[in-house]
């Protein structure tokens, strides 16, 4: 995906999983459904969020379980859980993932 410049933007209230997935997909540059803590921080950064660095470590922290340095497609739901939380989405279909 060579065109980073126009990114789709989250839906506003009430998102999906699937949502979710699609609009954090766009700033996943290496490819391959991972996304390291640029690539985060760049997602957090296009929501004109405040702190997106320290919301990406924090982030990192809590859904790199392996501490590989990404968040690997099994460690997705952690990050999910975790733009529930801090990121003030609500996401329905998350109780579907959140036993990983
Ligand atoms: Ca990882």
């Amino acid at each position: 995906m060579a065109f980073m410049r126009y990114h789709r933007a989250l839906p506003q209230g009430e998102t999906t999983v699937e949502e979710f997935r699609a609009w954090l997909s766009q700033f996943d540059v290496s490819g391959g459904g991972r996304i390291g803590r640029e690539e985060l921080e760049r997602a957090l950064r296009s929501l004109n969020l405040w702190f997106a660095w320290w919301k990406a470590r924090e982030a990192m922290r809590e859904a790199d379980a392996n501490r590989n340095g990404v968040v690997d497609r099994d460690e997705m739901p952690r990050l999910y859980a975790f733009a529930q939380r801090h990121l003030h989405l609500k996401m329905n279909e998350l109780e579907d993932v959140a036993s990983y």
